[in-house]
């Protein structure tokens, strides 16, 4: 990889999409002598005085001929691999690659990088925090929110480790990419717009290990057969993590102890109950960075302080409020049915969900289950109210609503001392809102006035 670094200066790149990852690894690559286009399909007012010099800039459309003289081209994340310009940059022989698989081939420090369809962004979280806890600089960046090029750029020098969280889109294009670990926490269906089964969209978050060899590390989720099936095989270590079975070597629970089986010998870790965040969802995150942490030298005692100390993050399972003895709580970040089924299995006694938004037309079949044993009622909101309405009525109690603020005001008046709302969409948001951190502050907003009023 440092013969591809050296050459650099010789390159002609091309950088589609300005947002984010974009920013960062036009900037990256002009910085190291590079010829940098960025281009946009939208306008993006203030951009230029953002970037380096050495960045030309492309925006309100695509030009063909831009994509055809280019060597390296940079997709963001947010583009479909299928995309006609991509398709022209491949035809004129580019090379092709995404900013993830950028900042792996500039990182002076290994990687441990954490994929799946839930649970990602905390397990990620929990495994930089056990890192630092066990005294190693271990930068956390990627999927979570901040370009995986700008901590490497920043903090790679220094880092023992740099973590981070990769989703789906960006492993389309990470050829080369090697994580000293690699983590997958679980595939449930989600993105099927953009994989073309949930057999494809499984072997995507596998290229994460296709690379790894002697000396690397994959921690797979025992309990999940989708993600399980990848345990065999491979020159890299095998570690798994479970909440029902002890595996020969990884993390699990039982007895409502933690434990962390590592070169043949068995570690108590904590009890179950020290963990702070609540949900079996998080316990499996726990274990996930728990059997990573491990392997990369960390000791059960910084695992341990972790779970004592960590708090959980923002709209996941995030407690909002508890007005007359009503528990409510945003899980905005539920965007898909395997999400929200994990959210409702996690509540104790009975729940009000509100769920819908944009649809992914996902199988709603298993949420049936724990809403018939726990739902009082679901209050449908969004695009995918006709769809959930028609599959859910009859076999739970079912309303609708025309907006978020109207299904918190409708819960408010059904629920009784004891119940949880669960605001868990199961649904992207961009059909009411910008994305799920909006859609989680609106619900937000919605319970505190209720909380007001309750006051008064
Ligand atoms: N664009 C074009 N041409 C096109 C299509 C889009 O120019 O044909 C432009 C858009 O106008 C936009 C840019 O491309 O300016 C797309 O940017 P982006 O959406 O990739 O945005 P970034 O800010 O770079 O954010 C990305 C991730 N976005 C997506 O995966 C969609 C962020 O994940 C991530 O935090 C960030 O990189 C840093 O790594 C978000 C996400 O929703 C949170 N991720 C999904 C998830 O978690 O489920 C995968």
């Amino acid at each position: 990889m440092a013969e591809w670094v050296e050459n650099i200066p010789s390159r002609r790149a091309v950088v589609m999409g300005m947002a984010r990852t974009g920013c960062a690894a036009a900037a990256a690559l002009a910085r190291r002598g590079a010829e940098v286009v960025g281009t946009d399909m939208k306008e993006i007012p203030g951009l230029r005085e953002e970037l380096p010099q050495g960045v030309a800039l492309e925006l309100g459309c695509h030009r063909e001929e831009t994509f055809r003289r280019c060597d390296l081209l940079v997709v963001s994340p947010g583009i479909p691999a299928t995309d006609r310009f991509i398709q022209t940059a491949l035809a004129a022989g580019a090379e092709v690659i995404s900013e993830i698989e950028l900042a792996w081939r500039l990182c002076p420090a290994p990687i441990a990088a954490v994929t799946g369809t839930n649970g990602k962004t905390t397990a990620t979280t929990m495994l930089g925090a056990i890192l630092e806890e066990a005294g190693y600089r271990a930068p956390v960046g990627g999927n979570i929110g901040r370009p995986l090029v700008n901590v490497v750029e920043n903090e790679g020098q220094e880092a023992d480790f740099v973590v981070s969280e990769v989703s789906s889109f960006q492993l389309e294009w990470a050829p080369t990419l090697r994580p000293r670990v690699g983590v997958i926490t679980n595939v449930t269906p989600d993105h099927l717009d953009r994989h073309p089964d949930l057999d494809g969209y499984a072997e995507v978050k596998a290229r994460l290990l296709a690379n790894q060899g002697p000396g690397d590390a994959k921690v797979l989720n025992a309990d999940d057969p989708l993600t399980a099936r990848y345990l065999p095989g491979g020159r890299q270590a095998a570690l798994a993590f479970s909440r029902k079975k002890a595996p020969e070597t990884g993390a699990y629970a039982e007895g409502g102890w933690i434990y962390l089986c590592l070169g043949g010998s068995r570690e108590r870790v904590c009890a179950a109950g020290e963990l702070a965040v609540p949900g079996v969802h998080n316990l499996e995150n726990f274990l996930a960075a728990c059997a990573a942490a491990g392997f990369l030298g960390a000791g059960a005692d910084a695992m341990a302080r972790l779970a004592r100390r960590f708090r959980g993050l923002p709209h996941r399972m995030e407690p909002v409020a508890e007005i007359g003895g009503v528990r409510w709580v945003n899980d905005s970040k539920g965007t898909n049915v395997g999400a929200t089924v994990m959210s409702l299995e996690s509540v104790d006694g009975p729940v009000l969900l509100i769920a819908g938004g944009t649809d992914k037309g996902s199988d709603l079949t298993p949420m049936l289950d724990p809403l018939r044993k726990r739902a009082r009622t679901m209050v449908l909101i969004g695009k995918a109210a006709d769809r959930f309405d028609r599959f859910f009525r009859g076999k739970v109690p079912v309303e609708r609503a025309a907006t978020l603020e109207e299904a918190v005001r409708r819960c408010a008046e059904a629920a009784r001392p004891g119940d949880t709302v669960l605001f868990s969409p199961a649904c992207a948001s961009f059909d009411q809102f910008r994305d799920y951190v909006h859609r989680g502050e609106v619900f937000r907003e919605a319970v505190r006035a209720l909380d007001k009023e309750a006051a008064r």
